[in-house]
């Protein structure tokens, strides 16, 4: 019995609903592939944001309010660092560097990214299959009118200052998709591919990048569903919502099913904008509704389970 159902997810919402789903389905009938775009090496140490966020979810460790790192963690040293002189701009908790601690190690051993990350995720209790999009590096690059800025530097360091005059997802076309992402996606009994519902510009466009993992799910006969990412037609919220309009994307509904393109067959968004069905035009994706908000363990399985119904609908 092979992967049934695929789920392509960033951070923090789509974590959410990836707990939701592994909740739903068992380890066999569900590969969770995310983003590494956000990926950085720091103190010598590798950083895997979206996959760190995704793990600490599914394991129940995540630091709910904060949207990464755990819940349960000390900053003793972080505080030596800084009493030390060292950089304090992106906070490593004691338990989180244990984690980054034993994947720089395996990874100097010569393990893959899938390697390794299969192997933490055992530990943290994890069953289902967290995959990175690729073992090689893709990093999202911000180009802004103070020059070229990694992500991290640009999103946390600077704080989403500096202009932003375009993304770009450095080695994306060098890098191959994983052999267990290239065998979830060829899965012949495939129930269908959920693309979460992430930052769509910062954490699945990276993923949408590798290869040609875009012309693969155009391709696909199962269907490929959207989960919106916002609620209450409003755009993303916060230092996303600068970036977004900056890069002239306003985060809309439709913006967000456009930036996706021809291979999405629908898009799940909530019922209270129902007044989206009016602004469609015949290019875009047919809208499903229901209650997307996550705001408790159990709205996450729900909506995992009306991500699987609409799956099962749009597939007859
Ligand atoms: N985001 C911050 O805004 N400030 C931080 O100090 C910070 C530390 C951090 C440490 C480990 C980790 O896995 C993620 C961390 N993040 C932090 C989040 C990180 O910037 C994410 O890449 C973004 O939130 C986008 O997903």
């Amino acid at each position: 019995m092979g992967t049934k159902v695929v789920a392509l997810c960033g951070g923090v919402g789509g974590a959410k609903l990836a707990y939701g789903l592994s909740h739903v389905l068992p380890p066999e009938e569900l590969s969770i592939i995310v983003n590494t775009g956000d990926d950085f090496e720091h103190f010598g140490l590798s950083i895997c944001p979206d996959i760190d966020t995704v793990m600490y979810t599914l394991a129940d460790l995540a630091h709910e309010g904060q949207g990464w790192g755990r819940a349960d963690e000390q900053w003793t040293t972080m505080d030596e660092i800084e009493r030390l002189g060292g950089e304090t701009w992106f906070k490593l908790g004691d338990r989180d560097i244990a984690l980054h601690l034993l994947r720089t190690q395996s990874l100097a051993s010569g393990a893959s990214l899938t390697a390794v990350s299969a192997q933490l995720a055992k530990r943290f209790g994890i069953r289902h299959a967290v995959l990175p999009m690729s073992n090689d590096p893709v990093r999202t690059m911000v180009e802004t009118n103070e020059g070229e800025l990694a992500f991290q530097d640009y999103f946390v360091r600077r704080r989403c200052e500096p202009t932003v005059c375009a993304l770009r997802y450095a080695g994306a076309e060098q890098a191959s998709l994983s052999p267990e992402v290239l065998r979830a996606l060829e899965n012949d009994n495939l129930r269908g591919v959920i693309i979460c519902p992430s930052n769509p510009y910062l954490s699945i466009a990276p993923i949408l990048a590798v290869a040609d993992l875009r012309e693969r799910l155009k391709k696909l006969s199962a269907p490929v569903l959207a989960v919106s990412p916002i609620v209450g037609g409003h755009a993303l919220k916060g230092p996303a919502a600068k970036m977004m309009a900056e890069l002239g994307a306003h985060g809309g509904a439709f913006d967000i099913a456009r930036m996706y393109g021809d291979f999405i067959d629908a898009l799940f968004v909530d019922s209270r904008d129902a007044v989206l069905e009016r602004q469609r035009n015949d290019a875009d994706p047919q809208l499903l509704f229901g209650d997307i908000v996550m705001t408790s363990r159990d709205q996450r399985i729900s909506l995992a389970r009306k991500c699987l119904s609409h799956l099962d609908y749009l597939r007859k």
